[in-house]
């Protein structure tokens, strides 16, 4: 194990822009055996070669981690989530750049042992098409989840330009083996031109809950959280972030953009709401195109923002008892 911030120890933290690039410079093992106690592990799935359209995603796993700050107490939650909880970085699945089901099998595998240690994997993408290896470790303990995906698109096509694993079939590929229960499954933050009308009656007949942005407009995100909230209910869930749920005016640097999208204060506090208030077993956040280094690439600094707020939530939830 190595702790980043042992030789700034006198300081209680270290410069953002020094030493090994570890998530808010937390702990670093890719040793199995050292995750033995950790709350939630990060896992880099480095990964873009299923994408329909800009890759780049690849670069994003170092990007979010370099975009990070110290850790410290969350202003408006009133409490410090790497104080509450052990969170280490695991570093990257051993990805192959080319064979995405090498790639595939490499998430799914390091996934595995973070869900095997009892920890929470939570995943930085990478393309979506990771949803899949990453939901199958976690289903593999936890059996069918309930799901909370946030983003533009539905990503439930049954093959793009022929192709049938891609990031924008992964969740109709998710139901069809049964991993994610489609009654307990929730949509946030729909909008644009894909899919059709195929894709919506099948999202329809497994009994896919779809939240649009205009659902978001018009009722509020505190109402569409509370109704996600409640339809997912009970047992274990899986929280899948697309970048791109976010406008592209706060979020550009992702793949396929699409205008009309949430804005960051209403994604930050709705992350954090599902984390506390669900039996979170495992979260990714994906399609995050870095351009620039450290925070000054905006879409990687809101990426570390999420993850902070998925964390604070976890860490409220246990605090609050209800953790059972
Ligand atoms: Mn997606």
């Amino acid at each position: 194990m190595i702790d980043p911030l042992t030789r700034w120890a006198e300081h209680g933290e270290k410069p953002d822009f020094t030493g090994l690039l570890s998530f808010a410079g937390q702990r670093y093992t890719e040793d199995p055996e050292e995750l033995a106690g950790a709350d939630v592990a990060i896992v880099g799935a480095a990964t873009d070669d299923l994408v329909s359209d800009r890759p780049g995603t690849r670069f994003a796993p170092r990007a979010i981690r370099a975009a990070g700050c110290p850790p410290g107490r969350h202003l408006g939650a009133g409490i410090d989530a790497f104080a509450a909880l052990k969170v280490i970085d695991y570093g990257d699945a051993p990805v192959l750049p080319g064979d995405p089901l090498a790639s595939h099998a490499a998430i799914e595998r390091t996934v595995g042992e973070v869900v095997a240690a009892g920890a929470i994997p939570v995943v930085l993408g990478g393309d979506h098409s990771i949803a899949e290896p990453d939901m199958r470790a976690v289903a593999a303990r936890h059996g069918p989840l309930g799901l909370v995906h946030f983003d533009a698109h539905t990503d439930t096509g049954s093959e793009v330009f022929g192709v049938t694993r891609s990031h924008g079939t992964p969740m109709y590929r998710l139901v069809e083996q049964g991993i994610v229960d489609g009654a307990r499954y929730v949509q946030i933050g729909l909008r644009g031109y894909w899919p059709g009308e195929r894709e919506l009656t099948w999202q329809r007949e497994h009994g896919i809950t779809s939240l649009f942005m205009d659902d978001v407009r018009a009722l509020s995100i505190e109402e569409v959280i509370e109704r996600a909230v409640a339809t997912v209910g009970r047992g274990p869930v899986f929280l899948s972030i697309d970048i791109d749920v976010l406008d592209p005016s706060v979020a550009p640097g992702t793949g396929t953009p699409e205008p009309g999208g949430m804005g960051a204060a209403d994604l930050l506090w709705a992350v954090r709401m599902v984390a506390t208030e669900l039996d979170l077993v495992g979260a990714e956040l994906v399609e995050v195109i870095p351009t620039a280094i450290g925070s000054a690439d905006v879409t990687a600094l809101i990426a570390d923002r999420i993850v902070r707020e998925l964390l604070t939530g976890i860490a409220l939830r246990r605090e609050g008892g209800s953790d059972d």
